[in-house]
């Protein structure tokens, strides 16, 4: 997908445009799934406020956080889909376990976006524990799926 040039009429309240005929993919990983379901709910919640359409978003599971990436790629080569919101937790251990998968995650998903031009939104927690992971995903600290939707919503009107 190329971007296309938009005039300032087609773009509502703090330079978002109208998503209503978009498609999304939301990848989510199965590691940490009290985080991750979480994480979708405020994603979904926040692309339907913003007139994103039911019917529009689609939704795959992966096992893992390291699975996020081709599980992306699967939904943006697709040329129907718009954005790809790619969610997941990772939460620090004794090992660096944590480092490999955070690492290929973050360098995979943004080769995926380079790759077919797409946003492709990193909504990967990487907590320390899963108490900062739960603050972050509907407790005090807000819900980082929320910002994940509304940084594709943005993405798209560029
Ligand atoms: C193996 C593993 C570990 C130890 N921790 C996590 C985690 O905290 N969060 C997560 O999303 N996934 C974890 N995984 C699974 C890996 O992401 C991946 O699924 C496996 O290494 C198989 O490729």
């Amino acid at each position: 997908m190329a971007t296309s040039l938009k005039s300032l009429s087609q773009y509502t309240e703090k330079n978002i445009i109208d998503v209503s005929e978009k498609k999304f993919g939301i990848v989510v990983s199965e590691w940490n799934d009290q985080v991750t379901e979480s994480l979708f709910s405020g994603a979904l919640e926040t692309l339907l406020k913003h007139g994103a359409k039911k019917d529009n978003i689609y939704r795959k599971n992966v096992p893992g956080s390291f699975e996020l990436t081709l599980g992306a790629q699967w939904l943006a080569e697709l040329e129907e889909i718009d954005a790809v919101i790619c969610l997941g937790c990772v939460i620090q251990g004794e090992t660096r376990h944590f480092d490999f998968i955070c690492d290929a995650v973050a360098h995979g998903i943004t080769n995926v976006g380079l790759k077919y031009n797409k946003p492709v939104i990193f909504g990967v927690l990487t907590p320390d524990t899963l108490q900062q992971a739960l603050d972050r995903s509907g407790g005090k600290h807000g819900n980082k799926g929320d910002e994940a939707a509304i940084t594709a919503v943005k993405m798209l009107g560029f």
